[in-house]
């Protein structure tokens, strides 16, 4: 396994092979299986685009003979930072096939998370789109390459000069051979530290978990799958999202942003059966659905997750949408839970569903590690085929997420129902969790407290009726005392993604503080709520 990453011991390596979760059949591989399979059926729709499973396969073949030719070979991590579009697909599975390992920057990113992705993993190449996306990446990717010594190659798609474009060579993609328990590409944290961290994925533990997903949906070559979430997130990209639909012989369709008119018109033309949504957007589609005159009929089952969804809210989702409602809970580092098809109504509505596969294990611990007594809430530590070891180069932080024999501390707190549904109930983790996206609280501290105007600073999470939570910073001011968006602007300046920026401002005397003397952000929600 590539330096830096935690294998998974080899007793239990060994154990996941006899039982056939993993199967020894890299991403690269899968989509060669597929597209001798499904041959000319529809894989990819992207607005008046439509590219069968043949000419997908074809395709990353020929960027990966174009990447190898700037330069990138097996063990390169490759920062990809692309919207929702087919090069996604195509460029990650010519990586796969070359043995490098693409980083999956979120579309929200800008110049500060970037800088760092590229550092921590000595990326040696960026992708980008063109500027005709309404931001300049090629501008941006310039600047970060002036920063990181390791980033030889910044590469365009889109433009006059596009390395996607299949070109008609019929030069064929010498085999590279590739492990499959090694990593096939980082996703990344939600994050409790000051900077992400990156998630190493093999091909065994994703390959399993799609495979997984994908029979737990009955999935078919019936099925269209409508990526409304941003396709590098954990979610769409493979619970069981695009890769399930791949390996079912179904198509994806791309949506180029989560509004419901655009989303409504494309499920009644391509006739969606099924998309995955957060609470959020499920929220605003549901305003707007009454008043769509679009046909809906085809969808099957639509999926939320990423944040809790309240019992309410899920309650208007079948009624609405003509279809069932899937919950799922999860989370990049592993772990998935998912309501099931035969489940009773009051279940889909109010838990979280099962842990995915019967290897996973789940542990419900008290503050000290030890066991909840059932039924009782604690914090959810998990281990099992496709949870990971370890972070990427982190051993320090390793040291903290993880117990001695291997289990992740989630940071989720949940409950068991009696037959072993999983509730989540909230979290211990330092994070708000606002509409799907994930803000670390001590990153942005991190940020405010160099500001001039703030002396110290706590950032909370404070409900909101839409996003479900939004962010509010606590400071106690130096002098002249800041104001909101004196705060937002100097964040935005320094590169941070705009989902980051905080929504309120609070200025306070003091911060309260715990008996043992840190700061009482429960007492500051309940104050700000
Ligand atoms: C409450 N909190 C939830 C849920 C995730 C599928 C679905 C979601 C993610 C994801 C994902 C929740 N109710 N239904 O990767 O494959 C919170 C928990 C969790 C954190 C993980 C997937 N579903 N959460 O959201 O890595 O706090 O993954 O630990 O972005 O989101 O965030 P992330």
């Amino acid at each position: 396994m590539l330096a830096g990453c935690t294998p998974w011991p080899d007793e239990w390596a060994e154990r996941y092979r006899e039982s056939g979760y993993w199967q020894g059949r890299t991403l690269g591989d899968l989509l060669h299986d597929w597209a001798r399979r499904y041959d000319d059926r529809v894989a990819l729709v992207h607005r008046e685009r439509r590219l069968s499973y043949r000419e997908l396969d074809l395709w990353a073949d020929r960027v990966a003979i174009r990447l190898n030719a700037e330069g990138i070979t097996a063990g390169d991590r490759v920062v990809v930072h692309l919207p929702n579009i087919p090069e996604f697909v195509a460029v990650c599975f010519a990586l796969f096939r070359l043995g490098a390992h693409p980083v999956f920057a979120l579309a929200a990113h800008r110049g500060n998370e970037i800088r760092h992705l590229c550092r921590i993993s000595e990326a040696v190449a960026y992708i980008v789109p063109d500027g005709r996306v309404g931001y300049d990446y090629p501008a941006l990717a310039k600047r970060i390459q002036a920063d990181v010594p390791t980033l030889r190659t910044i590469l365009v798609v889109g433009g006059p000069d596009d390395f996607t474009d299949p070109g008609t060579s019929e030069r064929g993609l010498e085999p590279v051979r590739v492990d499959p328990a090694d990593v096939a590409f980082f996703l990344l944290s939600g994050g409790t530290t000051a900077l992400p961290k990156l998630i190493p994925r093999t091909h065994d533990d994703y390959a399993y978990q799609v495979r997984a997903g994908s029979e737990l949906c009955r999935l078919t070559r019936q099925d269209v799958y409508l990526v409304v979430l941003p396709i590098e997130f954990n979610f769409p990209w493979g619970c069981p999202g695009v890769l399930g639909t791949l390996s079912a012989g179904g198509t994806v369709v791309l949506a180029a942003d989560a509004g419901a008119d655009e989303c409504f018109a494309l499920i009644a033309r391509e006739r969606v059966t099924f998309t995955s949504l957060v609470p959020a957007i499920a929220h605003l589609w549901l305003e707007e659905v009454e008043w769509s005159a679009h046909d809906l009929s085809s969808l099957r089952f639509v999926q939320v997750g990423g944040a809790k969804l309240p019992a309410e809210t899920a309650r208007r989702i079948p009624p609405a949408f003509g279809c069932r409602l899937q919950q799922v809970f999860g989370m990049a580092e592993g772990m998935l839970s998912y309501v099931r098809e035969d489940d009773d109504e009051e279940t889909a509505y109010t838990t979280q569903g099962l842990p995915l596969s019967p290897a996973d294990e789940v542990r419900i611990v008290d503050e000290h590690g030890d066991p909840v007594a059932p039924g009782a809430a604690g914090e959810m530590l998990v281990r099992g085929p496709y949870t990971l070891r370890g972070y990427y180069r982190a051993p320090e932080h390793n040291e903290r997420a993880f117990t001695e024999d291997g289990f992740y501390r989630t940071g989720d707190v949940v409950t068991r129902t009696p037959d072993g549904h999983l509730v989540i109930e909230g979290r211990i983790k330092d994070v708000v969790i606002r509409g799907g996206d994930k803000i670390s609280a001590p990153e942005i501290e991190e940020h405010l407290l160099a500001l001039p105007g703030v002396h110290q600073v706590a950032l909370i999470g404070v409900p909101d009726p839409i996003l479900g939570e939004r962010t509010c910073a606590c400071v106690v001011a130096h002098g002249h005392a800041p104001e909101l968006l004196d705060l937002r602007t100097a964040l935005q300046d320094e590169g941070l993604a705009d989902y980051k920026l905080p929504d309120r401002l609070e200025i306070l005397a003091d911060l309260p503080r715990t008996p043992l003397g840190k700061v009482d952000k429960k007492a500051l929600v309940a104050r700000f709520s």
